[in-house]
């Protein structure tokens, strides 16, 4: 919790990182493009969100990505994370979080995505992420974002009393959540879990105070933050503790200036991208954890992130979610 003004940091690639994430689907001779086809949605989701807190949504052709999302959704009102492929509940929320940043909700059945999400929901109060049945604190949260960006948190075949007893479940004698009841710790988890209660205006289920001072405990002497006790730093983790801690007003509890110049080491001069840690090779998922950590850390230029939702604040502002947690 030291605040020692950090030795000099490098400057953030804004230029580079958009020509990074413009490029990344020109890359169709490399093996990487065709084994993350099942994660395009959630790509898109990634890139768009880390255009948007960089200034630069207009970077993507927005129309074409929309006429490729509709071409995602099933009958069912779920979406695939790329064309015929089975729906999810992980792509099915980033393809509702890309179609409402672009102000164009519009173009899908509404109706149906609650179905499926509504769907997927269990008499315990969890969500599967898909028909298969597979449940998990990351689907709940999936659901829950979606259904209260969609303003469908009132649907009657909802019982979110049992949810947040659920996630009341997951939590540990460190303050923590797992991912299910018993669940280690894990400050991914944390995220999903806070973010749910914080949804349901349930923050009262966390003690903030003990969990602040979990998360505080993930910075390293490197300035970057770790999942877990004993494990190695990811840049990752700057966007599940720092979002985590701010939902529970205690961003101030990790060194910021250390963080910042941890992300920014982390990016790739050559290429643009940031990657999970100093000298790996950059992907879309760091890029974005990367730059939402800097936008909480409110890195200067940054256009502001809101910490729940992760999306662009103006956006959450526009749709009137803003004031209401
Ligand atoms: C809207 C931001 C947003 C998210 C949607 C999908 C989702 C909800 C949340 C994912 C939460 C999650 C569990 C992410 C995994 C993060 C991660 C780096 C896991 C790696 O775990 P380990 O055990 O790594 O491989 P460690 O760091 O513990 O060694
Ligand atoms: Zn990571």
């Amino acid at each position: 919790m030291s605040h020692s003004p950090a030795p000099s940091s490098p400057e953030l690639l804004l230029d580079q990182h958009v020509k990074y994430i413009k490029e990344l689907d020109t890359k169709k001779n490399d093996l990487e493009y065709w084994l993350t086809e099942h994660l395009r949605v959630n790509g898109l989701y990634w890139g768009t969100t880390a255009l948007h807190l960089l200034g630069r949504p207009e970077a993507l052709d927005h129309d074409q990505i929309v006429e490729y999302l509709v071409k995602c959704q099933h009958d069912n009102g779920g979406f695939g994370g790329h064309i015929d492929h089975d729906p999810h509940i992980l792509s099915t929320l980033s393809a509702v979080q890309v179609l409402i940043t672009y102000d164009r909700l519009d173009a899908i059945n509404v109706d149906r995505v609650v179905d499926y999400i509504t769907s997927l929901h269990n008499p315990d109060g969890t969500f599967s992420g898909d028909a298969w049945g597979e449940t998990d604190t990351r689907f709940i949260f999936c659901a829950l974002n979606c259904l209260s960006l969609l303003k469908r948190l009132d649907d009657k075949r909802l019982n979110l009393d049992k949810t947040i007893e659920y996630i009341v479940r997951c939590r540990n004698f460190d303050g923590g959540f797992g991912s299910a009841p018993g669940g280690e710790s894990h400050a991914a988890q944390v995220y999903v879990c806070v973010g749910s209660l914080t949804i349901l205006g349930a923050q009262q289920h966390i003690d903030a105070d003990q969990l602040g001072w979990w998360l505080s405990e993930r910075q390293l002497k490197n300035g970057g933050l770790n999942g877990r006790p004993e494990k190695l730093e990811d840049v990752c983790y700057s966007w599940w503790v720092l979002s985590s801690l701010s939902m529970l007003k205690r961003v101030h509890w990790i060194d910021g200036a250390k963080l910042t110049k941890f992300i920014l080491e982390a990016q790739d001069t050559e290429t643009g991208g940031i990657s999970d840690r100093p000298g790996n090779l950059p992907d879309v998922f760091h890029t974005n954890f990367g730059i939402c950590g800097l936008s909480l850390l409110g890195y200067p230029g940054l256009v502001v992130v809101d910490p729940i939702y992760c999306m662009p604040r103006h956006v959450i502002q526009r749709i009137g979610l803003a004031d209401k947690h």
